[in-house]
């Protein structure tokens, strides 16, 4: 018979729960985790399109709770593609010996509380019953994939994907006319490649993104070997960041430098390339006319690579501040538009209609193509939790309590859900960081409060309904402060029809959000309520 009663329950085996898992183990508690995919890894298990590929540098995108792990370990160029990725996921799974715990194919349905034996009842997909009496979500914030609803996509002949739900089998796209819709940083990363592969690609652009130069190369070895010589002041650098990477951050105000001085700082960090480009002043996120400045540089680099002045006034983004939607980094995308096989369609003027069995119909014209790639984003960070029905003390569902905007404290616990731990949660910094340094904290602070726990002989923890409150006021209070609510973004909901518009990151920096985790953990899980 095997086992239906654990210590704790983990969903979801990407990089959040690998590692729990592994930390579970080291505490000597009994786990077991359900995972919906065949194997490790998460995003990057799913996220499989050509082009796939972390826009945070290798060596930083990586675990740091292993010296030996990070010292094995060789990253083979500045940023990890995605097989390389998987690649590490797996090597985790098998150096940690995690797969014995894993339940593959798996996706959780269903938990419950049951109060009276304080403990969570999980219901599976595959009929699996188990009980535990922690339950440790780690399902990602961007993996509910989203397909808007398109009349007529059922009925396209040729073969459509979403970048998140890419077939595990070659997509040949040899001689193909082909379809991309979407322009974030999935569809960003996969047009290039596809125009280098297709007869002809199209695509469609409801809202431009900016996009910076990744300048992605083979990792230099002299760079890898000082990297790993140094591994514990980057490490440390990283959490004590904003955004969990080591890029340097320049103090200074982008409106007092000069013009010579501003421009001098934009174009160095333009050549050197990827995420630190926005660390090029500190106004940047929080003042509109050092936003626009820098907003400008950038639309100036569109003009100067894209031949065609109508193509690249369609490219500049002209509706949000840059960085208060995800940054995109990119190899090649506008010069892409300059390939005479691309065209670039704006469906905010003559949005798509509908999908017919040969192509995709906007209210102006109709476009006859071979594939459909649906690069359209996700339901983020409170979709994949309010997929599974969850429900806690005296009956009540997550996604009833959640249904006017997510409440946590710390991201981490919800209130009237004992023992439910929300890795890389809503209120906590999540997608506005390295996704690695997120994960690891949390983890880390989970495992701490459970060995406190044990210590204590209390059995059952929950966020307080006051402390609760007063962190959703801080977080909407942090978020007020910056330009991020300008911005139409996933980061509030606003890509998903009818969803609560609030800003669900924690926007204070990870650095500052580790030291408030710590200090309440410090002062005995202040705002939390332990009970044996
Ligand atoms: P994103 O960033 O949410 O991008 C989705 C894109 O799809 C975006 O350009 C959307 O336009 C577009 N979209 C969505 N619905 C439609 C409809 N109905 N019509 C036309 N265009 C549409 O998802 P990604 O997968 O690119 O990136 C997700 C994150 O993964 C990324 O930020 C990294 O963190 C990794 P919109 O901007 O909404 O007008």
């Amino acid at each position: 018979m095997p086992a239906t009663s654990f210590d704790a329950v983990v969903i979801g085996a990407g990089f959040a729960g690998l590692y729990m898992l592994h930390r579970l183990r080291g505490l000597g508690l009994t786990a077991r985790l359900f995972e919906t995919g065949e194997g490790v890894g998460g995003t990057w298990y799913w996220n499989r399109y050509p082009g796939a590929r972390c826009d945070v540098e290798s060596v930083e995108y990586s675990y740091s709770f292993s010296e030996e792990l990070q010292q094995a370990w060789d990253w083979r160029e500045r940023y990890p593609a995605q097989p390389d990725i998987l690649r590490y996921a797996e090597h985790v799974a098998d150096r940690f010996d995690l797969r014995r715990d894993i339940r593959f194919r798996t996706r959780v349905t269903r938990a419950a509380h049951d109060g009276a034996a304080a403990r969570w009842r999980v219901e599976t997909d595959r009929g699996d019953r188990v009980s535990a009496r922690f339950l440790i979500t780690a399902v990602g914030c961007l993996s509910e994939a989203r397909v808007p609803g398109f009349p007529g996509a059922g009925s396209f002949a040729g073969e459509s994907h979403h970048t998140g739900r890419w077939p595990h089998e070659e997509v040949d796209f040899t001689g193909k006319r082909v379809a991309v819709i979407g322009t974030g940083s999935s569809g960003i990363q996969i047009i290039p490649v596809l125009a280098r592969r297709a007869a002809h690609v199209t695509v469609f652009q409801r809202t431009p993104n900016f996009t910076i130069p990744a300048w992605n190369r083979p990792m230099p070895p002299e760079h890898a070997r000082w990297v790993k010589d140094n591994y514990a002041d980057i490490r440390r650098t990283m959490r004590g960041s904003l955004f969990g990477i080591a890029a340097e951050f320049n103090p200074g105000s982008a409106l007092e430098a000069s013009e010579q001085e501003r421009r001098a700082e934009l174009e160095t960090r333009w050549a050197h390339g990827g995420p630190g480009f926005l660390g090029a002043f500190s106004d940047i996120a929080v003042d509109a006319r050092a936003n626009e400045m820098v907003a400008d540089f950038v639309r100036e680099k569109i003009r100067k690579t894209v031949e065609d002045p109508r193509v690249a006034e369609m490219l500049s983004p002209r509706d949000h501040p840059i960085g208060t939607k995800r940054p995109c980094f990119d190899t090649d995308y506008y010069a892409t538009f300059n390939r005479p096989d691309v065209t670039l369609v704006d469906v905010r003027e003559a949005p798509i209609e509908e999908i017919t069995p040969t192509g995709v119909r906007t209210s102006a014209a109709s476009y006859e193509v071979d594939t459909i790639v649906y690069a359209t984003g996700y339901d983020a960070i409170t979709g994949p939790l309010l997929a599974i029905d969850i429900t806690g003390t005296g009956g009540t569902t997550l996604r009833a309590k959640w249904a006017a905007s997510p409440h946590t404290y710390l991201g981490l616990m919800t209130a009237g859900f004992p023992n439910l731990f929300t890795i890389t949660g809503p209120g906590s910094p999540c997608v506005l960081s390295n996704m690695f340094v997120s994960i690891e904290q949390h983890v880390d602070w989970i495992a701490g409060c459970l060995s406190h726990l044990a210590e204590t002989g209390a059995t059952v923890i929950e966020a307080g309904r006051d402390a609760e409150d007063a962190w959703m006021r801080h977080v909407g209070e942090v978020a007020g402060q910056t330009l991020y609510p300008l911005a139409d973004s996933w980061y509030l909901g606003a890509n998903v029809p009818g969803k609560p518009r609030v800003f669900m990151p924690y926007a204070g920096g990870v650095g500052a959000y580790r030291d408030i985790c710590d200090e309440i953990a410090a002062k005995g899980y202040e705002g939390f309520v332990l009970s044996a």
